[in-house]
């Protein structure tokens, strides 16, 4: 898969995309990470990218001529076009079905927007999809287009050590993850659930399935209305959260 990425900022990107898995998926070859500047795309002197919004008001306007210049150029650069997904705080808020559906395709186009804003015509004609991250304002949309790159590696074949791991972790089932222990077995008196030392794997698969469910029940009642549960689990729940 191939991300190309429009920021002002791109060397926010050094670092984030050259450790970890990001850059073990690079290595492998399986996603390839291109960055773009808007600025580079300007054919005034002063390279400007933004301007004073029309009607007046605070804070500055990305201009459209350097993103429709620079996200064309892009698309030339390689096929097919790839969707072009701009990261605001007006978006779509990111989810793993989402991050799924975004991970499938060859091509992404990413426009991190800065400044108070981007020129509504970029929205409205050059843009497909617009992602937000959570309920909060960041100053840009860059650190929101590295969460979506790692999110979307991890989807990458090859890239996880098992691909097993990607349908046991949190989300993947509608359910948060089980709780995780290694040793040792007992530090400053804490001790870890018996069940994991007895070496009964049905049993242990159980005990986490249970656990899972019931944290999710807990923390993310929103999550556990649409997660797939039997009618022995959904009793269970009932049980243990009526005891808390
Ligand atoms: Cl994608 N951009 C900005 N600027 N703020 C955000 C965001 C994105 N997602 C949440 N907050």
């Amino acid at each position: 898969m191939r991300i190309d990425i429009l920021t002002l900022f791109p060397e926010m990107f050094t670092g984030a995309f050259d450790a970890s898995i990001i850059a073990r998926a690079r290595e492998a070859g399986v996603l390839e990470i291109a960055l773009h500047n808007p600025r580079d795309y300007t054919d005034d002197k002063h390279h400007v990218v933004d301007d004073y919004a029309y009607g007046g008001g605070p804070g500055m306007v990305m201009k459209p001529e350097p993103i429709f210049a620079c996200v064309e150029a892009v698309q030339s650069m390689a096929e097919p076009r790839g969707k072009v997904v701009l990261l605001t705080p007006q978006g779509r808020l990111l989810n793993h079905e989402i991050v799924e559906e975004l991970a499938a395709g060859p091509r992404l186009i990413l426009i991190c927007g800065r400044y108070e804003g981007v020129d509504e015509r970029v929205r409205e004609h050059l843009v497909d999809d617009e992602i937000s991250i959570g309920d909060y304002v960041l100053s840009g949309g860059e650190p929101a287009a590295i969460v979506l790159a790692d999110a979307i590696a991890r989807y990458q074949p090859g890239v996880l050590g098992s691909e097993l791991s990607l349908e046991e972790e949190s989300h993947a089932q509608g359910l948060l993850e089980y709780p995780q222990y290694t040793r040792p077995a007992s530090y400053r008196d804490m001790a870890i659930p018996e069940i994991l030392l007895s070496g009964h794997h049905a049993e242990i698969a159980k005990w986490r399935r249970r656990q899972s469910i019931l944290r999710t029940a807990r923390r993310r009642p929103d999550l556990l209305a649409r997660a797939q549960l039997t009618d022995d689990e959904r009793r269970l729940v009932e049980q243990e959260l009526a005891a808390d």
